[in-house]
Formats: C-alpha cells, sequence, structure tokens
C-alpha cells in the first residue's frame, strides 16, 4: 500500500464514486482551525437561521452564506440573491482561503476553471437533515459544485437523476471535501439525520460548505 495515496484508516485520499462525483478525503483538514475561525467570523455577521421551504416547512438544518450571492428559501421558492433578507445588507464577502481551498479542490478532483461566486454554509444539529433534492437554480450547470464537510461524522445520500432511484450511502468526515459536477451534477443527494456526538473544534454540530458559481 502507498502512504501517500493511503490515510491511517486505509480509505484511498482520493476516489472516484460516480461519474464526476469525486470524494477527497483529509483535503480541508490542514485548514481546519483557520476555517473554524473564518466560519465564525462570517456567523457573526450573517447569523445562522432556519428558512421556510416554498411549501411552508421550516428546515432542520440551519444556513447562512458569503459571497457575492446566497441562496435563499421562502414562501415564493429558491433563489440567490446578493442581499441577505434578514439584515438587508449584502453577504459576507467569501474568505480567500476559501475560495482557495474551493478553486483547489475542484482542479484536484479535474474541474479546473471553478468560479465561486456563492458559499451556502448549513449546520446540522443531531437530528437535522437534508431530505433529498436536485442542486438547480444556479445558471450554469458545466460549473462543478464543491462541498466541505467539518465537525461530526455523516452519511450523504448519493441518488440517481430521478427522485425514486435507490441512493447510495457515502460516509462523510471531518476534512472531506465532495467534488459535484459534469453528469453528475444534477442527480439526487441528501444527508441523513446527523448522530449526537463531540467533535474536538466543531463540537455538538456538522457543518458543510458547499460552493457554487451560481451566476
Ligand atoms: C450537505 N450537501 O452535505 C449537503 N449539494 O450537508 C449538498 O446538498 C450538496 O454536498 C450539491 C453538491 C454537493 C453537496
Ligand atoms: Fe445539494
Amino acid at each position: 500500500m502507498n502512504a501517500d495515496l493511503f490515510g491511517h484508516d486505509s480509505l484511498p485520499a482520493r476516489e472516484l464514486l460516480a461519474p464526476g462525483v469525486v470524494l477527497l478525503r483529509g483535503f480541508a483538514l490542514a485548514d481546519e482551525a483557520a476555517l473554524a475561525r473564518a466560519l465564525a467570523e462570517i456567523m457573526l455577521q450573517a447569523p445562522l437561521r432556519h428558512m421556510v421551504t416554498p411549501g411552508g416547512f421550516t428546515m432542520s438544518v440551519a444556513m447562512t452564506n458569503c459571497g457575492d450571492l446566497g441562496w435563499v428559501s421562502d414562501r415564493h421558492g429558491y433563489r440567490y440573491d446578493a442581499i441577505d433578507p434578514d439584515s438587508g445588507r449584502p453577504w459576507p464577502a467569501l474568505p480567500e482561503l476559501l475560495r482557495t481551498l474551493a478553486v483547489t479542490a475542484a482542479t484536484e478532483a479535474g474541474f479546473a476553471g471553478f468560479r465561486p461566486d456563492a458559499c451556502l454554509l448549513n449546520c446540522y444539529r443531531p437530528g437535522a437533515r437534508m431530505t433529498l433534492h436536485q442542486d438547480r437554480n444556479e445558471r450554469d450547470f458545466e460549473q462543478p459544485i464543491v462541498s466541505v464537510s467539518l465537525g461530526l461524522p455523516a452519511t450523504f445520500l448519493l441518488g440517481g437523476m430521478t427522485r425514486g432511484e435507490r441512493s447510495a450511502r457515502v460516509p462523510l468526515q471531518h476534512g472531506d471535501v465532495l467534488v459535484w459536477g459534469g453528469p453528475a451534477r444534477l442527480r439526487f443527494h441528501g444527508v441523513l439525520a446527523l448522530k449526537p456526538g463531540r467533535h474536538p473544534l466543531f463540537g455538538e454540530q456538522r457543518i458543510n460548505l458547499t460552493f457554487r458559481c451560481a451566476d
């Protein structure tokens, strides 16, 4: 076994899960402390909130955004907006550290030329989950999505092109980065209810960052 390709848990550092879905295990670990500081600052400027779906349900995942555009949901639908509806101000800027991490991960996964202009922060407390969905509010589906997992582990559901298809279960750990694009860009996906636990740096939660090119 090659120690450079395989981590201590013997799983490959880079794995093609499906065409267009690349898991980069531990890719964000080196930046964990700086990421924690950057995220705390963003959440001070734009606090986490539970958005409401167009159908009137309050989401169990708490969210906020940074970047030129932020993803928002309310009774009118899903959209990207330059203004935080809770404050009436622009979203916090995308920190260079986050942009570099996302662009480097995309390139590493075979998606050179990623231009992230939006970063959605998802915060899961125990019991919170994300039902199966497609990400289709972005303008250009040629651009990938880069997803960074921090804190408690979770089970990601990798579905097919239709909602009814069986999903694969992908365990995601602190520091893992999932790059999602090309033929996979419109696949259904979700996250199972978070199990209780405590992470040394992030506490009793999982934070997921999804970097997108929305505009
Ligand atoms: C999450 N992720 O991991 C939710 N979307 O908490 C997503 O919804 C997602 O990981 C598009 C591409 C990658 C993702
Ligand atoms: Fe998604």
